[in-house]
């Protein structure tokens, strides 16, 4: 199996969904830090590989990718033995391309509106009212209803990467601790189901999510 380069932050969801992909597929990576704060992402080198100037960056080979659910469906298109983690079925892979799409649009869009406010105060962003806290308990009852009864999110009999895309921002919610989470029993038992089959979670999601949650004030 080659190997691959992801060019990112731990703390970074994007490049966890991508870490948590590799993991899944058994591939190979090399993880190389891309300091935001010290302007890495800003670098010559940098904009060659990414223009959009943005993490994760993966290298394999001579191909550079950038948007981090792209990224996660191509790993699997190129390198997975089996399409369990991506479908090829038209309404199977609606269905995870929608969590992808729903995960990046309302999500972690929301999640963001709230947290990015408070963990960079000086950002300019507006701070978040009641009206923000009532979208993201709407966004986490949908997530509830499509696990419940201990399904995955796109309603396959597997782990798909849409699964791994929910993860990534709501182990990051949970890290910040804004949310009583035990308000969505069915979306806690599916996290801890989903983290028990993904390959070294901790090191691929879980520690990146926790660094994340301490940016949050608590
Ligand atoms: N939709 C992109 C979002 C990537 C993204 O916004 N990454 C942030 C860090 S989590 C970043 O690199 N920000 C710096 C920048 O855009 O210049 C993806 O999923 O890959």
């Amino acid at each position: 199996m080659p190997s691959i380069e992801i060019y990112g932050m731990q703390g970074s969801a994007p490049c966890r969904i991508v870490q948590m992909t590799a993991e899944c597929l058994g591939l190979d990576y090399t993880f190389k830090e891309v300091n935001l704060m010290k302007g890495e992402h800003m670098t010559p080198e940098y904009l060659k590989m990414n223009p959009q100037h943005n993490i994760p960056t993966v290298v394999d080979g001579d191909f550079c990718l950038n948007e981090s659910r792209a990224i996660a469906a191509y790993l699997v298109n190129k390198y997975g033995d089996s399409d369990k983690l991506y479908p090829k079925d038209a309404k199977l892979r609606y269905n995870v391309d929608k969590l992808m799409y729903f995960d990046m649009g309302a999500f972690y869009k929301a999640f963001g509106d709230i947290a990015y406010p408070k963990m960079i105060p000086d950002s300019g962003m507006p701070q978040p009212e009641q009206k923000h806290h009532d979208k993201l308990d709407e966004v986490l009852k949908w997530i509830n209803s499509w696990v419940a009864g201990g399904k995955f999110a796109a309603g396959t009999s597997d782990i798909t990467i849409g699964d791994l895309s929910l993860i990534a921002t709501y182990s990051t919610v949970k890290a910040c601790g804004f949310v009583d989470l035990s308000k969505y029993p069915d979306a806690e038992a599916w996290f801890e189901k989903c983290t028990g089959l993904i390959p070294n979670y901790e090191k691929a999601n879980g520690a990146g999510a926790e660094e994340m949650g301490k940016w949050y004030p608590k």
